[in-house]
């Protein structure tokens, strides 16, 4: 028996006929691209009135009034809370754990950057559990630069068309026809998401960029449970890792390596993700406090949003689309919310002091862009207690109007996607507060 019910419009590994393949990519295409599905609410007039938790009052009722009471008593608090209400609680770093250099080369692209691609073997095993970092570091910078580690949805190929990025192993949805066959990887995904990775760039402000296809950690479909690292692992109990921990588990193990690259200041590695990553990146961060700085790029529901707002996707159609996302404990909070001892701004919270930004995008409204801002908004009291500064805007900024304290939030104009607007804005923030400028 499967442990949890099926979400029929997400699960590939029923897909056996073309057409059902076909409607899943369109499906997928019509998601990344911010569809709206209907029969959810839009309209600010109808959220529900809701009390949220407050961030600084503990269980027992307890009111937070130092630093210190903070840091020992009520973060670790909220963060078992998180862990066995919403994501699940994930094993350590595994005792085999073992890096392998694949390639290297410098001075590539006329002398800006070096490329390193790494095996993460997560029991030692070559043909076992594994995920291979792509890194590109400036080349010019004396000793070891700050980075953005990144999780990317069809594979390190597709991020730039350089010839040498090596194609996943594992298993890849594929959204545009050859560009997987079998669910392999193939030359047709080349640099097909390179908009989204403003990698030159990132490059030229003295940053390191590594990214992980993050279906190497644990494709992404319901087996319950077999494939990826979690081959590794027994079954998961409700209250342990579901599919987004598992992804943010491979980012901690990515950091395990980063810690022993000359090129990289592993003190000073920002984690970034967009969508069901920005989720990723969020819980990351909340859960290692090695990351130094934490985006969340239009994340929404089980992100940055709101879950009592119930603005655009829901809790329980989250948990019914993707029964693999979540541990299985979050699915009590289905049309039930306000049951849940946590919301989301105290997923930020737990980021504090280190910096956190939070983007949204107009017509990104499935992902409530108002819930996203509000997310932050409602952590500041704890990044003020802990004198981290703070999100400066008493409301929603404008589109396009970036604002930036302990916290930094934009609202961009346009549809869910991440863009040169959005790496700009978060170069600035990471210069803020990494490079104290
Ligand atoms: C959607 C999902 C969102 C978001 C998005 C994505 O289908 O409803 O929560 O995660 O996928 O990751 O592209």
């Amino acid at each position: 028996m499967p442990r949890r019910a099926r979400g029929a419009a997400v699960d590939f590994s029923l897909m056996n006929s073309m057409i059902l393949r076909w409607s899943g990519c369109v499906l997928l295409v019509a998601f990344t691209a911010g569809a709206q599905p209907r029969g959810f609410n839009y309209d600010e007039a109808k959220v529900p009135k809701f009390q949220l938790p407050d961030p600084l009052v503990m269980e027992d009722g307890t009111r937070v009034v130092s630093a210190e009471q903070w840091r020992k008593e009520r973060r670790p608090e909220i963060l078992e809370l998180f862990r066995k209400h919403v994501y699940g609680r994930s094993p350590g770093r595994p005792a085999k754990l073992s890096f392998f250099n694949l390639e290297e080369r410098q001075g590539i692209w006329g002398g800006l950057a070096n490329r390193r691609q790494v095996e993460v073997r997560f029991d030692g095993r070559r043909d076992g559990p594994r995920m291979t970092i792509l890194i590109y570091a400036p080349s010019k910078t004396k000793g070891p630069a700050p980075a953005f580690l990144t999780l990317n949805f069809r594979g390190n190929h597709t991020v730039h068309e350089d010839p040498a990025i090596r194609l996943p192993h594992s298993w890849v949805r594929g959204r545009s026809p050859g560009e997987a066959v079998n669910n392999r990887a193939t030359e047709k995904g080349r640099g097909v998401s390179k908009s989204r990775w403003a990698i030159e760039a990132i490059l030229k402000r003295g940053y390191v960029f590594a990214t992980i296809y993050y279906g190497d950690i644990d494709p992404d479909f319901h087996d319950d449970f077999k494939n990826g690292v979690h081959a590794l692992y027994p079954k998961p109990k409700p209250d342990e890792w579901g599919s987004i921990a598992t992804w943010a588990w491979g980012l901690s193990r990515a950091l395990d390596y980063m810690e022993t690259d000359k090129w990289i200041d592993a003190q000073r590695v920002a984690v970034m993700g967009h969508s069901r990553l920005g989720k990723t990146s969020l819980w990351a961060g909340a859960n290692d406090d090695r990351f130094a700085l934490v985006i969340s790029n239009n994340s929404g529901c089980g992100g940055a949003a709101l879950s009592r707002r119930a603005f655009g996707e829901t809790v329980k159609r989250i948990n019914t689309s993707f029964p693999h996302w979540f541990c299985d404990n979050y699915n009590k909070y289905n049309d039930n919310e306000n049951a849940c001892p946590v919301d989301q701004h105290q997923l930020v919270a737990l980021i504090a002091p280190r910096p956190a930004y939070i983007a949204s995008a107009t017509e990104d409204r499935w992902a409530d862009p108002r819930g996203e801002f509000l997310s932050g908004k409602h952590a500041e009291p704890v990044y003020k207690l802990l004198g981290a500064g703070g999100l400066p805007s008493a409301r929603q900024p404008k589109p396009d109007q970036p604002v930036a304290g302990g916290i930094g939030y934009h609202l961009r104009t346009g549809r869910h996607d991440v863009t040169d607007y959005d790496w700009a804005r978060y170069l600035d923030f990471a210069d803020k507060h990494l490079r104290g400028r």
